[in-house]
């Protein structure tokens, strides 16, 4: 299998905005070859500028697990153009078919890899923060197994981040809401992420490690969705709300 060809195919879809169809209809890729294509895609955004700022975990609820047929939660890489801003407009011209979800953002001070305890972790943690995430599968329908979805940089597309806390803020069990349009159209907890989102900060060391990585100082990492993700549409408000951290938001433009 030609991962240089996969990987060239991911990335044109995610820069132009189109969908593909998954790979795993014609052969699946192993984990090992998914985060191979990952790798060699995020290189091709990196040589036209982009700049890593940091780690997406996905699948970090039983029932997403479920739904792909995994076992262990998946990471992806996040850069300085994913960002969107905090309060602004977010242009749906940059997406196939985005889906937005409620997150727990940690800001790392120090380099984290490997195995580490959950102290080791949170003492590695400069602040925390909500966080929304835009989840965009290239793939037409959504439709993937878990080699498609983790070459596709496991889903992720967008994020926002909101303004950061002391990182000894009990975050392990925390109301999150997220509103569209004024109404409440998802509500959960931090503790859906993992059972607390640290076991996720823990995960992504190990992750990041095995891929001859480390998290470093000036990461963001997002933890995962504590709920269900919810389809974007042209003129929603989209506003997110975290017990004790506050709120976050932004509109859905053409
Ligand atoms: O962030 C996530 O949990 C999404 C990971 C990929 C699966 C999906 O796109 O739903
Ligand atoms: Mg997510």
């Amino acid at each position: 299998m030609d991962l240089a060809k996969i990987a060239e195919s991911v990335d044109e879809a995610a820069r132009t905005a189109t969908e593909i169809p998954q790979f795993s209809d014609e052969k699946p890729l192993s984990v090992e070859e998914a985060y191979a294509v990952q790798a060699l895609s995020m290189q091709r955004r990196y040589a036209r500028g982009e700049k890593r700022v940091g780690i997406k975990m996905g699948l970090t609820s039983r029932a997403k697990m479920i739904q792909v047929g995994v076992s262990d939660v998946v990471w992806g890489r996040l850069t300085d153009g994913m960002r969107e801003e905090e309060g602004g407009v977010v242009s749906m011209a940059k997406y196939v078919h985005p889906r937005v979800e409620p997150e727990i953002a940690f800001l790392m001070k120090k380099p984290l890899s490997g195995e580490v305890s959950a102290l080791e972790a949170m003492s590695a943690v400069e602040a925390v923060a909500p966080a929304l995430e835009i989840i965009d599968s290239r793939y037409k329908a959504f439709k993937f197994d878990v080699g498609d979805v983790i070459a596709d940089n496991s889903s992720s597309s967008g994020f926002v981040v909101g303004s950061w806390h002391n990182p000894e803020t009990d975050i392990s069990n925390l109301g999150m809401v997220l509103n569209i349009d004024g109404r409440a159209g998802e509500i959960g907890s931090s503790a859906a992420i993992l059972g607390h989102p640290v076991r996720s900060l823990v995960s992504a060391a190990r992750m990041v490690a095995s891929a001859g990585e480390e998290l470093k100082a000036g990461d963001i990492v997002l933890a995962g969705g504590a709920t269900a993700a919810i389809p974007m549409a042209v003129g929603q408000s989209v506003l997110l709300e975290v017990e004790g951290l506050g709120q976050i938001g932004f509109k859905v433009g053409e």
